[in-house]
């Protein structure tokens, strides 16, 4: 196996089968934000779906942790190349959340507390494939990596993982988030190298 250094806390190991071209295993979990750290107070939390109707089907911090949740292990990459391997989260999967919202429209809005978004597809969030969590490592999200709560969208770049999420909005076109807007590719599939337009 192939091994090359790539300075502090990066290392290439590009035969391994788990990691996506043009990606390196980091040691550490980088901190990629594009404005402040939103203070948000549990009691001021909510997590609201708007559906095409306009109907908004949202918890409070409270009725989100009756829900039932579950953990997930997942290997996470983020555009910028650095990959993390067998993360560890608890959450609520999108299966859930979206269990009594029925919508004719195809795509979603991610909104952030701080005004971040990203565009996803709907299907990417159904099936067992994206979350919303609330733990890293066994331990309350770090506000820093996105709490009290962030979307989990594992097998898209990381970016499409809004940290700070306060809630989804049904779109009939796919309209593109921030970044997006910004040069990222408005899917961003890491295995097909999905990064920018
Ligand atoms: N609200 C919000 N979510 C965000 C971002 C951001 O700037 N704001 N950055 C994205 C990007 S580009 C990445 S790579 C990951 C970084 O998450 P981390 O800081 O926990 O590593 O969060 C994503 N979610
Ligand atoms: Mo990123």
């Amino acid at each position: 196996m192939a091994q090359f250094t790539r300075g502090f806390g990066a290392r290439r190991r590009e035969s391994d089968p788990k990691l996506p071209p043009g990606q390196y295993l980091a040691t550490d979990f980088p901190v990629l934000s594009a404005g402040p750290t939103p203070k948000i107070p549990l009691t001021e939390w909510a997590f609201g779906i708007v559906a095409e109707s306009g109907d908004v089907t949202s918890w409070s911090w409270d009725e989100f942790a009756a829900l039932p949740h579950e953990d997930v292990t997942t290997d996470i990459h983020c555009v910028t190349r650095w990959s993390k391997f067998d993360t560890t989260w608890r959450g609520v999967s999108l299966d859930t959340l979206l269990a009594d919202v029925s919508s004719e429209y195809e795509y979603v809005m991610a909104h952030s507390y701080g005004g971040y978004t990203t565009n996803v597809p709907l299907a990417d969030l159904r099936g067992g494939k994206a979350w919303v969590v609330t733990e890293y490592d066994g331990k309350p999200l770090d506000p820093e990596h996105g709490g009290p709560a962030r979307l989990l969208v594992p097998h898209l770049y990381f970016w499409k993982s809004a940290k700070w999420v306060r809630g989804l909005s049904m779109q009939k076109r796919d309209e593109p988030g921030f970044w997006e807007q910004n040069g990222y590719n408005i899917y961003g599939d890491p295995w097909k190298e999905e990064r920018y337009w």
